[in-house]
């Protein structure tokens, strides 16, 4: 049977690109309880207990820590999440994105 080869009239670009990734960081703050700070890690960033405590520590000594990285979407959707949590609470917590060098 003859073989039918056909050229696609458009070239694909491969897409091969690693997506951009960004961080997610945690700004201190004087009015949110550690223990609370520590709580939202773990649930919304799957964070261990000592994890989480050393991120909140690090944020609480030095203004800042990042947290994790992620693809942009799911860092801004992570980062607006955890920062709601304070706010239902009435803490001014608060988690930022910025993208990797
Ligand atoms: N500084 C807060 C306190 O002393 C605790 C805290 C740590 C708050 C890290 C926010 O990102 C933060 N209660």
């Amino acid at each position: 049977m003859p073989e039918i080869t056909t050229k696609p009239r458009v070239q694909v670009k491969p897409q091969v690109e690693r997506p951009k990734l960004y961080k997610v960081i945690l700004i201190n703050d004087d009015f949110t309880p550690r223990e609370f700070v520590v709580t939202v890690l773990k649930g919304e960033f799957k964070l261990s207990e000592d994890q989480a405590h050393r991120v909140m520590i690090t944020a609480h000594r030095r203004g800042v820590c990042v947290v994790a990285v992620f693809t942009k979407e799911v860092a801004e959707t992570k980062a607006t999440r955890a920062t709601d949590a304070g706010k239902a609470k009435g803490y001014p917590l608060m988690f930022t994105t910025e993208p990797e060098e």
